[in-house]
């Protein structure tokens, strides 16, 4: 009897309600973030002000989505995900934090508001950040026991991807390329590292929720390799595309710190071809789930097209 691949092509995922997803998946995200965090009424009230100021500041809650879309990918529960998403977001938000410091990025705005440092002043912000680092760490120790994923698999990736080798080492990468003329594998390295490996980890948290199989893990592993690369050669895009207003965060910084970036180096117009690339070898690596991963495929469809 021949077999029945199903091939999705990218056009498959545009039946689905991504609009609906984000919401629902950001509401349940928002609402257990409110119960894991401390209130603000927690002594004392100034660091969870400035926790709960950044994390409910208005992101786009794309690193939990991917958390929800590879464990629904895997016939998991959004309820056995929710610690893994709570513990990215607070990760995503901790380093947003830091990188608009003055001895970073030195930012102003962000997710449509006055960065941290602005509003609580550096010494709160630098401790905002680490509070949340740490948060990050006691939530996902609450991740559901799996018999293929032991509580340990969870916190150990997570502490992966955010460590020293990976988003730590972007970081690094990035403040020491400044203005520098850096090759095309140069910049791949940071946007490996401070892009990729977190959206990885999300996805692969997320099948882990499920307890998905290991070609499972692997193709999700791919995927969120992939779709973090295109996220970043997407992000340079719209530096220098779009405005403050619509990013919600200052546009033209990549120009003005003198950072190399995709469109610095190969232009604007290749580097949409790039990003579309990037986005084709994710939807690729989702072959296993033979069309079963469609708010996956329809993420990446909505992340290559976004304007913020
Ligand atoms: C460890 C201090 C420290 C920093 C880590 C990742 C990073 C290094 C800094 C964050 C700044 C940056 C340019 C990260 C790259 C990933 C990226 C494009 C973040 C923006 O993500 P969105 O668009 O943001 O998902 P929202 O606000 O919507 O959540």
């Amino acid at each position: 009897m021949a077999r029945v691949v199903s091939r999705r092509s990218p056009a498959s995922a545009s039946n689905f309600d991504l609009d609906g997803f984000l919401k629902t998946r950001a509401q349940v995200v928002d609402k257990a973030l409110d119960r894991f965090l401390p209130p603000v009424t927690a002594r004392p009230p100034t660091i969870h002000k400035a926790m709960r100021y950044s994390i409910f500041a208005g992101g786009k809650r794309i690193r939990p989505a991917m958390v929800f879309a590879a464990a629904e990918a895997c016939g998991g529960r959004t309820e056995d995900a929710i610690p893994a998403a709570c513990a990215v977001e607070c990760i995503h938000t901790y380093s947003l934090i830091h990188d608009d410091l003055p001895a970073m990025d030195n930012d102003d705005f962000r997710r449509g508001k006055p960065t941290n440092h602005k509003v609580f002043g550096e010494g709160i912000a630098i401790l905002a950040g680490d509070a949340l680092l740490t948060s990050a760490f006691e939530i996902v120790a609450q991740v559901p026991h799996r018999t293929r994923y032991p509580v340990a698999s969870a916190v150990r990736d997570l502490a992966d991807a955010s460590g020293s080798l990976q988003l730590i080492a972007g970081q690094v990468a990035d403040l020491e390329g400044e203005g520098k003329s850096l090759t095309v594998a140069q910049l791949r390295y940071i946007h490996e590292r401070k892009t990729s490996a977190l959206l990885r980890c999300s996805v692969r948290l997320g099948g882990m929720s499920a307890n998905c199989t290991s070609a499972q893990f692997e193709a999700l592993s791919q995927f969120g390799y992939f779709v973090g690369l295109a996220f970043q050669v997407i992000d340079d895009i719209l530096d220098v595309t779009q405005t403050s207003e619509t990013l919600g965060k200052t546009a033209g910084k990549d120009v003005q710190a003198q950072k190399a970036t995709y469109p610095s180096i190969v232009g604007l117009e290749k580097s949409r071809r790039i990003a579309a690339q990037l986005t084709r070898k994710a939807y690729e690596s989702l072959r296993p789930f033979r069309g079963r991963a469609v708010a996956l495929e329809s993420l990446a469809k909505y992340l290559l097209g976004r304007d913020r």
